[in-house]
């Protein structure tokens, strides 16, 4: 299956289906030619594939090695290079030592992250693979950073979370139907450029163009205006952050005085509307949550509450709630209150309108679901039953033993010895990072499988070199993509780079179970295999249903999608009786007994206004909204070109308002230090009006580069915001992450630039 020098290979990632070519030097990147808007995102890869920042040999941290005490971790530690065969007996060793002496619960696998599209050499269906079949289990994580609290919250009132946010409204009934679109946190087309497993058509733009041509108006509600794509032609209402359920309450305020909501919906598919419609009355609080009111919260004119609240029943009105919402303290409450707003203006399960979660968030929102079944790798079974909400990493390391509550129950926090993580990296992704490098000193010994020197690698005790997807074959697909692609090797891998399905299948041998992990099969057999029933899926459809050979030769195959039909939501609207929602009253819970009886403050029965309990002040005024980057995916390839090019001497760029850079005496391209009590950081200025006064953006990514030298709270001199965010969930109920949104000052920086050491491999032997 190797490459001949001048071939294309067909190719895919997160962003995107492409062709590469390898010149010897770098790497010629042509998008997939189907695609009508391709994501500049591409590029990263062109300058990536033997960068420095690749990690070439196994190496092994030398404190680690020596086991000298105390061997407290740092980010500028010594590594000393180890031969394969050494490293595997090393690590097979001290997994067999872990197990036996506090067994495999002792065992943190959650290792969370989005590694690559192909669906074979996905490194995290590898490593919990591995840890289930070859090791007997590990603790694990639940939920995800996208969607922490949706995720939970969803099912209580009206069902999966997959279904709500993916088979549900599609871009195509936007397109023809919808009138009004309430866009809470916006639908930036840089967000549905990624798809997980791989997008080959993006078509968010030309769908938010045709209807905005049909006349239908776009509510762009967001702290940025570039949440919304120009095409769109939305109307941009900047609002406070994080106090989206005010507007929401006072829209539907609005709604119930005027009698502009659908009683008849309200009282056949929803249940619970007269709590909460006390709660909207100020029935019990004498505060009614009216126009006015919400003013004064989201800084929206109550006037234009009441318009916008007016317009809605008159046309096809829809109403998204992104993640970003929901990522943020008591991020339960704006998932819930958007539903409940839909419930009100009656058109849930209507072609165009209702509530779409997360619509336009991915690039696997709006579309149709395919028809047939897409490769999956088996993870096997779990052998540990102890888990945590994902991001809860940190509490958990530091807590052993400690009792935390989750969705009604009472769980608490095991006691980790060793953490494998392979393809994500928690340095990046997770929050108040000074905070996580203490929780990170914590295990005993720490694993990580990487192609690059990422900070979670330089702060590891065993790592791994992993290749990257482009020196490898694999499968691309998603289940919302019409487009089966064969990911052909385009270049060699290097160094000592060594695939995760090959690294697993050799620790496997060494703990006596290589056939269980591998089933016998090589990776080219197992692409053979994973493929087969899809193929099966097809041929029994009447389908083009190529044997393996063929779709490899061909390099792509279609896969035929399953109707535009509204999904369950729109079952339920036809028919409520028959085609209840998974919930516990088969509807719309507008107040949950469940979540009453579980009597959290935090999250209370029916959804409520609750203000952030870290709201800005005169020593932090501004809101920084940490948001996914435009130049690349999270982390990945920030190295690469594109993201580079995006930089200001070397800095992530922060964008913020006219009015808040002149007070502070800071124009374009001065670099900047943002703080506040978790932590600082540098990055270079953008002054633009898209950003509303009080707000400042750092978008997440930029790898986390601490000063050398420094004690507690190192600064991070490249811009990695998560230095500055806080480490607590969401609410009792959904325990999810709150990367979000936090508050910081920013002042101009006149120290001296220290260089930017990011990218660069430690020091080893
Ligand atoms: N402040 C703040 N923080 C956030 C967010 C936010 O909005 N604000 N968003 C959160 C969200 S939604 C998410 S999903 C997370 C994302 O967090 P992550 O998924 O952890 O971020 P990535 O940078 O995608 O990390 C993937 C890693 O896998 C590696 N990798 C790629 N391919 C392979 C492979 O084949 N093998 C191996 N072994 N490794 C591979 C890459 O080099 C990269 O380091 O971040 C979260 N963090
Ligand atoms: N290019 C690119 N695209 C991505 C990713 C990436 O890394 N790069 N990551 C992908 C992943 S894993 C995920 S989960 C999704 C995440 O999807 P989202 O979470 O929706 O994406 P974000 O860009 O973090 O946030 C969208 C916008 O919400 C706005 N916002 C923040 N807080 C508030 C608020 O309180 N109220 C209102 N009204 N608006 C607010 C911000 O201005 C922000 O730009 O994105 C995916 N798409
Ligand atoms: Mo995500």
């Amino acid at each position: 299956m190797d490459q001949a020098a001048d071939d294309w290979a067909p190719h895919s990632a997160h962003w995107g289906a492409f062709s590469a070519r390898w010149n010897g030097a770098t790497l010629d990147v042509t998008p997939y030619e189907g695609d009508p808007a391709p994501s500049p995102i591409l590029q990263n890869f062109t300058t990536a594939m033997r960068h420095k920042a690749r990690i070439l040999r196994p190496m092994v941290r030398k404190a680690w090695l020596d086991r000298r005490a105390p061997t407290e971790r740092t980010f500028d530690q010594k590594f000393v290079a180890c031969p394969w065969n050494e490293v595997l007996d090393l690590l097979a060793n001290e997994l067999s030592r872990i197990r036996t002496e506090h067994g495999a619960g002792a065992v943190y696998g959650g290792s969370y992250g989005w590694s690559s599209a192909g669906r074979f050499h996905h490194a995290q269906s590898q490593v919990h693979r591995f840890l289930n079949i070859a090791f007997g289990g590990y603790v694990r994580s639940v939920n995800s950073y996208s969607a922490g609290a949706s995720a939970v919250i969803l099912p209580h009132i009206i069902g999966g979370y997959e279904a709500v946010s993916r088979h549900n409204v599609t871009w195509d009934q936007v397109a023809e139907h919808t009138d009004t679109v309430l866009a809470f946190g916006g639908m930036a087309v840089k967000n549905s450029d990624v798809a997980s497993g791989g997008i080959s058509r993006h078509i968010e733009r030309d769908a938010m163009q045709k209807a905005a041509r049909r006349g239908a108006i776009f509510y762009g509600i967001a702290p940025l205006r570039d949440d919304m794509p120009p095409e769109a032609g939305a109307r941009w209402l900047p609002i406070k952050v994080g106090t989206d359920v005010a507007l929401m309450l006072a829209l539907a305020h609005t709604l119930l005085v005027e009698n502009l909501h659908d009683h008849d919906f309200l009282t056949r598919h929803c249940t619970g509307f007269e709590p909460f419609e006390r709660y909207l009355r100020g029935r019990d609080d004498t505060t009614p949550k009216d126009a006015a009111w919400a003013a004064g919260i989201t800084g929206i004119p109550a006037g234009t509450i009441v318009d916008i609240a007016r317009r809605l029943p008159r046309g096809r009105t829809l109403v998204t709630v992104s993640h970003s919402l929901q990522r943020a303290q008591y991020g339960e409450q704006p998932v819930w209150m958007g539903a409940v707003l839909a419930a009100m203006l009656g058109q849930i399960g209507l072609p165009g309108g209702g509530y779409n979660y997360a619509l336009g968030a991915l690039g696997h929102t709006g579309r149709r679901l395919n028809a047939v079944p897409i490769p999956t790798l088996s993870q096997g079974r779990n052998g540990v039953s102890e888990h945590i909400p994902v991001a809860r990493v940190a509490d958990m390391l530091l807590n052993p033993g400690q009792r935390f509550e989750y969705n009604g129950r009472s769980m608490h926090y095991p006691d980790i010895k060793l953490v494998y993580w392979a393809g994500g990296n928690p340095f990046h992704h997770h929050q108040d990072i000074n905070r996580l490098r203490r929780a990170f000193n914590v295990p005993q010994t720490i694993v990580v499988h990487e192609s690059a020197w990422t900070p979670m690698t330089k702060f590891a005790d065993i790592v791994l070199p992993a290749t990257m997807t482009l020196e490898r074959d694999d499968i691309g697909a998603a289940g919302t993509d019409p487009r089966l692609i064969a990911m052909r090797r385009a270049v060699d891998p290097i160094g000592e780079a060594r695939d995760d399905f090959d690294i697993f299948a050799a620790l496997s041998e060494r703990l006596g179970v290589e056939q269980a992990f591998t089933e016998g099969r090589s990776s080219r057999q197992w692409l053979a295999h994973l493929y087969e029933p899809t193929r099966q899926a097809l041929a029994a459809a009447g389908w083009d249903a190529p044997g393996f050979e063929e779709f490899w030769r061909r390099g792509e195959l279609a896969l035929p999608s399953a109707p535009d039909d509204g999904g369950f939501l729109r079952a339920f609207r036809n028919d409520p009786l028959n085609s209840k929602l998974p919930t516990p009253s088969g509807k719309i819970e507008i107040y949950s007994s469940t979540i009453a009886g579980f009597d959290y403050n935090d999250c209370p029965p029916h959804p409520a206004w609750l203000p952030s309990t870290e709201p800005p002040t005169a020593r932090h005024p501004l809101t920084m909204i940490a948001n996914q980057p435009a130049t690349r995916l999270h982390s990945q390839l920030d190295f690469g070109a594109y993201s580079q090019s995006k930089k200001i001497a070397g800095r992530e760029v922060v964008r913020l308002n006219p009015a808040d850079a002149a007070q502070r005496g800071i124009a374009n391209d001065d670099i900047v230090r943002l703080f506040n009590d978790r932590g600082a950081c540098l990055a270079a200025a953008a002054v633009t009006e898209d950003v509303m006064p009080g707000v400042i953006q750092l978008s997440t990514g930029a790898w986390y580069d601490p000063e050398q030298g420094a004690a507690e709270q190192p600064l991070c001199i490249h811009g990695n915001p998560n230095v500055l965010t806080r480490d607590i969930g969401t609410s009792r109920l959904a325990q999810g992450c709150c990367g979000q949104v936090t508050v910081v000052e920013c002042e101009k920086y006149t120290g001296t630039l220290p260089a930017i050491r990011a990218f660069d491999p430690p020091d080893h032997g």
